[in-house]
């Protein structure tokens, strides 16, 4: 039995996900015979409320030199960060000296913003070439993975930082302890910590199961980061829900005592028990959920090619990994996969080896149906695809539920 990386006590999946493959890992023909997978098992950890999968492969083999997402490639989410750093410009950084630091700042689609104010910043990449994207835009960023002997040597070098930043990141770091620790290291007294990731209670009411994958080590609620963070002297100050990635949350954070907590915390730990978030049961639903939605979005796909119809994967996205793995989707049902970033074009999908190709692709030849592997950016997607509408093309969709739409 693994223990949980919050408060040591003792794991026990939830369900199993079977073997999977590095979700980013997209790979040429010559590489699959040595790909690697591991088990994917979710758990709850019952003492502290922390959601986990049990096994994690190494961080070198998620992020590295050849990190295949790219932030800057939603137009939508290139708004979202636009607006948070405005934010942060107006509220949070109006000292004359204010230094913002953003952890796993990907290529700079929040930093850029608050280089062109003239704000002192660093963002933290650990994977080269994204942190190179992020320089090219006039981003500070350093190369590495923060913990705390990152964070004394970006005290020793620009002092302690008004806020501390991070955008679907800080549920990819294993040591969160660590992190914990450096962020309160680095942090003004009166500083705060702000992050966002995917909400966990998102997960479980839509059956967003293809959250899981390796890089999302863990799935938060505002029960379990209250509860991670206040060993380290931090406190969960206030909460925002966020549309994006299906369903976010922003958690504020700061040094104990040194500002109220916002009553929209206590409704949200009210909402949480609630929807059973600690409770083991509301999890084998989840499970059983999870494997009814993949009997229908197996019998969809079937549905589809035994009519003769052409499928074809939209956005080859990190999530779409579990799903192809999970339900044993291969280029049998899906022909290829579309995607907008060169980086995964001209490869294959991890585990199943759907071929990847470039958006031309798709546009060029319409498919009688698009699997929408993409669906968190649903809204923006299905807003330029209106000619694949028009055509008669028909979107499959899997979350909330399997749907075939026009
Ligand atoms: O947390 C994470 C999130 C933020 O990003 C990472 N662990 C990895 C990654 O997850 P993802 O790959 O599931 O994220 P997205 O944003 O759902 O990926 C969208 C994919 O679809 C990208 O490869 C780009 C592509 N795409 C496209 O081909 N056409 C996206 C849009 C909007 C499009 O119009």
């Amino acid at each position: 039995m693994s223990d949980c990386r919050i408060c040591g006590a003792g794991l026990k999946p939830f369900m199993s996900f079977g073997p999977m493959p590095i979700a980013n890992g997209f790979l040429t023909p010559e590489d699959f015979d040595g790909e690697y997978f591991f088990d994917l098992e979710p758990a709850l950890c019952e003492s502290c409320g922390m959601v986990q999968i049990v096994e994690q492969p190494a961080p070198e083999l998620m992020f590295h030199a050849d990190y295949a997402f790219f932030s800057g490639t939603s137009q939508r989410m290139a708004q979202h960060f636009k607006a948070l750093a405005g934010e942060l410009i107006e509220r949070n950084l109006t000292a004359k000296d204010a230094f913002a630091v953003e952890l796993g700042s990907n290529d700079g689609i929040m930093l850029r913003h608050i280089a062109d104010a003239g704000i002192r910043h660093l963002g933290i990449e650990p994977s080269a070439n994204v942190a190179d994207a992020a320089r090219e835009a006039g981003v500070n960023t350093l190369t590495a993975f923060f913990d705390e002997a990152c964070a004394e040597r970006i005290v020793d070098e620009y002092g302690h930082a008004d806020v501390i930043y991070s955008a679907n990141v800080m549920c990819h770091i294993p040591d969160l302890p660590g992190v914990a620790a450096g962020v309160r290291r680095l942090l003004k007294p009166d500083g705060l910590l702000i992050f966002e990731d995917p909400y966990l209670g998102d997960v479980i009411a839509k059956t967003s199961y293809d959250q899981i994958y390796d890089e999302h080590v863990f799935l938060f609620s505002a029960t379990s980061v209250a509860r991670a963070f206040a060993p380290h002297g931090l406190s969960l100050i206030d909460t925002r829900p966020l549309p994006t990635h299906g369903g976010s949350m922003r958690y504020y954070l700061a040094p104990k005592g040194s500002y109220p907590a916002a009553p929209a915390v206590e409704t949200r730990l009210e909402a949480e028990r609630q929807q059973g978030l600690t409770d083991p049961a509301r999890y084998e639903s989840f499970r059983e959920a999870c494997e009814r939605s993949r009997r229908e979005l197996l019998a969809a796909l079937g549905t589809a090619r035994d009519e003769g119809g052409c499928v074809v994967g939209y956005g080859a996205t990190a999530k779409s990994t579990t799903v192809t793995n999970y339900c044993g989707i291969t280029s049998d049902l899906v022909s290829f996969i579309s995607d907008i970033t060169p980086e995964k074009q001209g490869k294959y999908s991890p585990g199943v080896h759907i071929p990847v190709r470039p958006y031309d692709a798709f546009r060029a030849n319409y498919p009688d149906y698009a699997l929408l592997f993409a669906w968190n950016h649903e809204a923006e997607i299905r807003d330029k695809e209106q000619d694949f509408a028009a055509s008669g093309g028909r979107w499959i969709r899997y979350v909330p539920e399997v749907e075939i739409l026009a």
